[in-house]
């Protein structure tokens, strides 16, 4: 009875009360099971030695201090002297000579952002030194290190260089300052912007802390569609407070601009960037702002787009607006982000078209310090998009790109999808704009241009869900966003790889399947919600859910009817030159591969074709077939990866492992939702059966058409 007892007491000890709500993120930090690897370890980290004072470095010991002791399970000290085999870290200033003369070559090799991790031989013994030029350099190292362990990997002989590819990158957090999240699936803002500047949410630094160890290095607070309060002291104090928080982790503050803010906070009559009284007010408001937050980042604007207020609205032009703002900013170091979505009510042309015609004759007119930031595809974060034709179309301008990680168009936080794919596909596009090999990637990185400034942004998928993303496996578009925006080059392969290791477990018997499961879910929601090329066919406002047949909204191209453009001659838009002629904004080479039927990827063929329903797919199918069969393996695919995470349970926590459960549940049911909205309607005007292997519809077109949903969420 006694040694019953006390078991049950052990256990209850052992037992903390609180279920993985994966609140940790990748940062979980799990005591490392494998007795003969932890012996490895902590034979090759006795102590931490951190050199220099500064908040970051203090941040780096922290985190060292959580990371190692978690793993290793004893507890980690500082030290001020080599002592056995000691984890030393600083910048290159603090180094004794003996260390920097063995790490010329290294230093050489890493700008100011990076690091370099290597083991060395200080007096006769072997040590592993995390250094860089910079204090967020070595920041930046230290969370290498820790995935190194996270991940499993040798650390005995060290030797890794390692710097960001692009050096402006951000999350654009839709935020409002009610709170409310525009696009938003994950409850509402983390800023919880009544009690700053005075409380600050542990939140913060947390968030910091998994921004800082994916390379992230600037958060834009508030939502593109501006509230000019944000620019009033009341609000730059509380900004200011969360900066503070974010500085030792190399996070800079952004802030989105309402164009129209000098009238609206300023008290003048005009925002004419011409009016002087104007430019000075944007001065002023810029030097107040800086006085507040010496590394202040600067703006991110929407202007002229979507009813927001912009230059055009004064008769002025985009390099107006944005270079008078550039002009308050320059003199602090301070840029601005310029966003290309625009597509305007007066224009009748092709939507896709809008934003090259409107933006690529100004290239070369924008003030140095000035991006313009342009989303990936020409309509609007849509499962697929061809790459965006501005890209490698404006050389002498620094062109930023903006995906989307919050899932608006991909079935919100509910469906497990895995966006890196997404982004890699987009990043490796070859524009041709300079030969073959002008990816995408290379001109974000200026690389193919050679740019001064580059940047990339990804839209925001956290709230203040206890997970903070709403699905724990939509951490993973958070984090992989991040190690793209370090290295655009990275495979989304690799990204998996990692993530899951340190989100869940290192285990290869559930590493692999549940990559798998990864990397195949981007072509799921494709295959289900809008395959072969089709795009915009989403339900009204909130775009939850199919909604092809809509065709009442004020302006032409907000409706689906729009783009898929189905009749009983055929479906697809034809952007060709017998069509809109959207493909002429491509680089020839580009342009002829779209335009030919025979050469354009079939993943594209209804973004750039209008075909007949029986037009012969490559596999020998008739259209009509090929996309009723492919509504169905998005289905599918969907019930595979409920198979493979049954599969995965037994390396699993029980909270995660339910959550995900019941959201691939949904999102299977949502996936037949999607089929079978979409197989019905189209069906009226192919005149066909569905073909064989698909399955039947579960209620009739007339139930889905009447689906509403007044309170989704983000809208
Ligand atoms: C669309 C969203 C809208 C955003 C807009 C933008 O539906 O909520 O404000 O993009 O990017 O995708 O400005």
């Amino acid at each position: 009875m006694k040694k019953k007892l006390l078991l049950l007491f052990l256990l209850l000890l052992l037992y903390n009360g609180f279920a993985n709500n994966g609140y940790k993120l990748w940062l979980q930090y799990s005591y490392i099971e494998n007795d003969s690897l932890r012996e490895v370890y902590h034979s090759h980290i006795q102590d931490l030695m951190p050199l220099g004072g500064s908040e970051t470095i203090k941040a780096a010991t922290k985190e060292l201090q959580l990371g190692l002791t978690n793993m290793l399970d004893i507890p980690f000290y500082e030290t001020d002297s080599i002592k056995g085999y000691t984890l030393i870290y600083g910048t290159k200033s603090y180094l004794s000579d003996n260390i920097s003369s063995q790490l010329i070559n290294e230093f050489n090799a890493v700008n100011d952002e990076g690091f370099i991790i290597k083991t060395i031989t200080v007096k006769g013994a072997k040590q592993t030194i995390i250094t860089g030029k910079t204090d967020v350099g070595v920041l930046y190292g230290v969370f290498h290190f820790l995935r190194l362990l996270q991940t499993y990997q040798p650390i005995e002989n060290l030797n890794i260089i390692d710097s960001p590819k692009i050096k402006v990158r951000v999350l654009n957090h839709w935020d409002n300052l009610d709170r409310t999240v525009e696009r938003g699936y994950a409850g509402f803002s983390i800023w919880d912007w009544h009690r700053l500047p005075d409380y600050l949410d542990i939140r913060y630094t947390d968030y910091a802390r998994a921004n800082a160890s994916i390379g992230i290095n600037g958060t834009v607070l508030n939502n593109v569609n501006a509230n000019a309060l944000i620019l009033t002291p009341q609000y730059l104090e509380k900004v200011e407070a969360l900066a503070n928080v974010f500085r030792p982790y190399g996070i800079k503050v952004y802030l989105t601009a309402r164009f129209s803010a000098p009238i609206e906070i300023g008290g003048l009559k005009t925002a004419d960037p011409y009016d002087a009284e104007v430019i000075e007010w944007w001065k002023e408001k810029v030097k107040e702002i800086y006085a507040r937050i010496p590394d202040f980042g600067g703006f991110l604007v929407k202007a002229n787009s979507e009813g927001q207020p912009g230059p055009q609205n004064y008769g002025r032009n985009h390099v107006d607006g944005a270079n008078m703002m550039a002009n308050a900013l320059d003199p602090f170091g301070g840029i601005v982000m310029w966003r290309a979505f625009v597509y305007s009510e007066h224009d009748t042309t092709d939507r896709a078209k809008q934003a090259y015609s409107e933006f690529v004759p100004y290239d070369g007119q924008f003030k140095d310090n000035v991006f313009v930031q342009v989303k990936n595809g020409a309509i609007d974060f849509q499962p697929r998009e061809p790459f965006h034709p501005m890209f490698g179309a404006m050389p002498n301008t620094p062109l930023m790109m903006e995906f989307q990680i919050t899932q608006e168009y991909l079935g919100q936080s509910t469906h497990s999808i895995f966006l890196p794919k997404l982004y890699e596909e987009v990043l490796e596009s070859d524009t041709y704009r300079k030969g073959k090999g002008s990816l995408v990637a290379k001109v974000i990185d200026g690389s193919l241009n050679s740019k001064r400034i580059t940047g990339i942004a990804g839209v925001s998928n956290i709230g203040n869900d206890l997970n903070w993303t709403g699905n724990p496996m939509l951490q993973a578009n958070w984090y992989g966003y991040g190690r793209l925006a370090w290295n655009p080059y990275l495979s989304a392969e690799t990204i998996a790889d990692e993530w899951l290791r340190q989100t869940f477990a290192n285990n290869e018997a559930f590493v692999e399947p549940v990559k798998q499961m990864m990397l195949n879910s981007y072509e799921a929601v494709v295959n289900y919600m809008t395959p072969l090329g089709l795009h915009h066919i989403m339900a009204t406002g909130h775009h939850y859910g199919p909604g092809p047949w809509v065709s009442n909204l004020s302006r032409p191209e907000w409706n689906p009817v729009y783009y898929h453009k189905a009749d009983t001659e055929g479906i697809g838009f034809d952007r060709t030159p017998t069509g809109s002629n959207a493909t002429e904004q491509y680089a020839p080479e580009v342009a002829k591969m779209f335009n030919n039927i025979e050469t354009c990827p079939e993943k594209d063929l209804l973004w750039f074709h209008h075909l007949s329903w029986n037009y012969k797919l490559q596999d020998g199918l008739a259209l009509w077939d090929g996309l009723a069969l492919k509504y169905q393996a998005g289905v599918d695919q969907v019930k595979s990866m409920i198979k493979t995470w049954d599969a995965a349970k037994p390396y699993l926590d029980e909270t995660r492992y339910d959550e995900v459960k019941m959201l691939l549940n949904i999102q299977y049911k949502e996936a037949q939702w999607w089929r079978d909205a979409c197989l019905l309607y189209f069906q009226q005007f192919s005149g066909k059966p569905l073909p064989d292997g698909v399955e039947k519809p579960t209620k009739t077109l007339e139930y889905f058409e009447s689906l509403k949903f007044p309170f989704a969420p983000g809208n």
